[in-house]
């Protein structure tokens, strides 16, 4: 664990009120615990625009059972990426309705690229990708 250091920092009373209510309504008990996850949220951002870092999503789909070979065409794509598609989830969410969540890994612009290829599929009613991260550059 590295060292850690204070510093100050100069912003208006109107921003520091806003940025206030807002840890209070999210339940941070203290302003350096938010800016420490702001900040690492900022990190987190930038790995996913990097052609190298690792990172992982989760893509979140839900459609038709019923819709013509929706299920195998969702594992074609599974397949094709083997490498980076490291699990998948079903669930049965009613007699027609089916949830499947991909957690996938490798850089940034290839996960979003499989992520979005899942989402667009023709017959997928709702599709959300979710970007992660590996861990390594957020302490
Ligand atoms: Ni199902």
């Amino acid at each position: 664990m590295s060292e850690t250091v204070r510093f100050g920092v100069s912003l208006s009373m109107d921003l520091l009120d806003r940025f206030d209510q807002l840890l209070s309504r999210i339940g941070y008990d203290n302003r350096s615990e938010a800016i420490r996850d702001l900040i690492r949220e900022k990190i987190v951002e930038e790995e996913w625009e990097s052609p190298k870092e690792e990172t992982f999503g989760v893509v979140f789909v839900v459609y038709d059972h019923h819709a013509l070979s929706l299920d195998s065409r969702l594992t074609d794509v599974q397949h094709e990426f083997l490498d980076n598609i490291v699990a998948d989830l079903h669930v049965h969410i009613d007699e027609q309705n089916c949830l499947e969540v991909v957690v996938v890994r490798g850089p940034g612009k290839r996960v979003r690229a499989i992520g979005e290829r899942l989402i667009s599929m023709r017959g997928i009613k709702y599709g959300k990708l979710n970007l992660g991260t590996s861990g390594q550059h957020v302490h």
